[in-house]
């Protein structure tokens, strides 16, 4: 038996780590559970990924950045692996979505992609990773997000770019194509409505018990 991969996605200041910490406190009351964040700025790539992010002197090519993210990923691979068939539940904090929405948000990698909606360099590097066994995308307006503190200070903190990665991640996210994939409206709730709304998801799906189901990786 093993623990269950449930990933929290959103835009920036959408309160995905306020959830995700609430989700993995949730889940410890009845099994073992952590929280892995991405970026994770602690590992080697992950110091160089909080400079690009950080300091915006420091320039990397749109792919070099890309490339580090998912490779920041890697980094924890094996770890996140052992976690969850130790019969951890491991609760992510972002991870392979906005890996592709915010590159495919820049204009000079929309190449990467097709009219129709192919994101396969962007998602190439992330085949093998573990699949999520839930994904939920905590969706609300640009303007509640602008209105949200300690926004503006990182790069891609930008209004118009979270705008465009919002409709990326609406184009890569579809309940409808992916059945472990739900969108969670989060305008105007409090932070206990949505862990509630977030937790009737998870179990409703059956991913608050161990399964004998052998990790998925993404193909
Ligand atoms: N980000 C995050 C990416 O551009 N690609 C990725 O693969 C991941 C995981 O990092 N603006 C971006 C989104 C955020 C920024 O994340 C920092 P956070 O959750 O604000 O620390
Ligand atoms: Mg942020």
């Amino acid at each position: 038996m093993r623990g269950q991969l449930i990933l929290i996605e959103g835009l920036d200041r959408s309160g995905k780590s306020t959830q995700a910490g609430l989700l993995t406190e949730r889940l410890a009351q009845a099994h073992s559970s952590q929280l892995y964040k991405f970026p994770d700025r602690s590992t080697p790539i992950g110091a160089l990924i909080n400079k690009y992010l950080t300091d915006s002197s420091f320039q990397l090519d749109d792919h070099s950045a890309h490339l580090l993210f998912s490779a920041n990923r890697w980094e924890l691979y094996t770890e996140l692996l052992q976690a969850l068939n130790d019969g951890k539940f491991v609760v992510l904090d972002r991870y392979i979505y906005s890996g592709i929405a915010y590159s495919l948000a820049k204009s000079s990698l929309k190449h990467a992609s097709s009219e129709l909606g192919d994101v396969d360099w962007l998602y190439s590097p992330d085949k093998g990773l573990p699949k999520p066994d839930l994904t939920l995308f905590l969706s609300l307006s640009i303007e509640e997000l602008g209105k949200r503190k300690g926004w503006g200070q990182e790069r891609y903190e930008l209004e118009q770019f979270q705008k465009e990665v919002k409709s990326c991640f609406l184009r890569i996210l579809d309940p409808s194509k992916d059945s472990t994939v739900h969108l969670v409206n989060v305008e105007g709730k409090s932070i206990h409505e949505v862990q509630q709304v977030i937790w009737d998801v998870v179990v409703e799906a059956g991913c608050d018990k161990l399964t004998e189901l052998p990790v998925q990786k993404l193909d």
